[in-house]
């Protein structure tokens, strides 16, 4: 009898595309090419300090070739996997100022727009710690045929069809979600494939880890300290103190706190009065995994999904996490 068990990335899509009211192959085609995008920039990173690719672009490497930045290599590989996989229309990627239109003949037919942060945790890409890329996918919704716009990326998250992560970690994984929770798959280098090993995954209500830079204490608003406060103070009751834990790449920190419980805070600080990270490509995306999975997802007094967005790379405070969590930082606001 064969022990083969495993489903793959592939058979996974397939097997739920039902799920999807509009599937008719177009969708399960572009997550398909979004996995494959995946495994080779996990390729990549997991090569980079072999190959002298990590570190500063703009200078060459011991055999005189000019050096890409990881990040830069993991934008092309991915701009290069979507215009071949025919399905996604333009991008709006971090590492591009403006939207990336794909107008070859079968893309410039396609109905998708994906939003890409192709490698998130940029302090970590040249110290080997957990680093992430981030996406989501939408539907235009300007006229098909004719260019993108920014309006069809000016939808709000509440809005997208699909929207994952990829932990480049001790294993790489791909979680995402079309809407109908949140399934998580761990590449085995062996095969060459993302297999289930994460099905249904759930956002534990409660948890005992805070993520925050806390280095920036000094310039958060007042009831973040309250509440970080709060979090150190001895009661055996809510199992406090809670450890503090910071990567420092959102997709590890906020990886973590999905499978263990725990909060992830990026407040407005003095070098960022906005927040940090960015709406389209980063807080959109995890909100929606957070969302299907249970937990919350909040500027403070938006939900980061019912955000209009104003500008591609528009920054946004957030707090995210388990649901109990989330409520406890929004008591100390008011
Ligand atoms: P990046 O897109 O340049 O990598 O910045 C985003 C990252 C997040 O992954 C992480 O949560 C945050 O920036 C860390 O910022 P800081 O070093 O200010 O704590
Ligand atoms: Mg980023």
């Amino acid at each position: 009898m064969s022990n083969f068990n495993i489903t793959t990335l592939g058979q996974f899509i397939i097997e739920r595309q039902n799920e999807y009211r509009d599937a008719k192959g177009a969708f399960s085609r572009l997550l398909r090419d979004i996995g494959i995008a995946a495994k080779v920039i996990s390729r990549e990173v997991n090569k980079a300090g072999l190959a002298e690719i990590l570190g500063e672009a703009g200078h060459d490497n011991v055999q005189g070739e000019a050096v890409k930045k990881l990040d830069v290599i993991a934008n092309e590989l991915f701009i290069d996997c979507l215009t071949r996989g025919g399905e996604c229309c333009a991008i709006a990627s971090e590492e591009n100022e403006d939207i990336i239109q794909i107008d070859s003949p079968v893309s410039k037919n396609a109905k998708y727009i994906v939003t890409l942060d192709p490698l998130d945790g940029s302090s970590n890409i040249d110290v080997n710690v957990s680093i992430g890329t981030i996406f989501s996918i939408y539907k235009r919704i300007t006229q098909t045929g004719t260019p993108a716009t920014t309006e069809d990326f000016f939808q709000c998250g509440n809005k997208a069809v699909a929207a994952g992560y990829v932990i480049y970690g001790s294993s790489t994984m791909l979680v995402y979600t079309t809407g109908n929770g949140v399934n998580g798959f761990t590449l085995d280098p062996s095969i060459g494939e993302f297999c289930l090993s994460h099905l249904n995954m759930k956002f534990p209500k409660d948890g005992t880890v805070y993520s925050l830079n806390e280095g920036n204490k000094a310039a958060f608003p007042d009831f973040v300290n309250k509440y970080i406060d709060w979090c150190q103070q001895t009661d055996k009751d809510t199992k406090r103190p809670y450890s503090a834990r910071y990567i420092g790449s959102m997709v590890a920190d906020v990886h973590r706190n999905l499978n263990k419980g725990g909060i992830f805070i990026y407040p407005p600080t003095a070098k960022a009065p906005k927040g940090k990270l960015r709406l389209l490509y980063e807080c959109n995306p995890m909100s929606f995994i957070i969302e299907q999975a249970g937990g919350i997802a909040t500027t403070g007094t938006e939900r980061i999904l019912d955000i209009v967005p104003s500008a591609l790379h528009q920054r946004v405070p957030i707090i995210l996490g388990s649901e109990n969590m989330v409520k406890k930082v929004l008591e100390f606001m008011k």
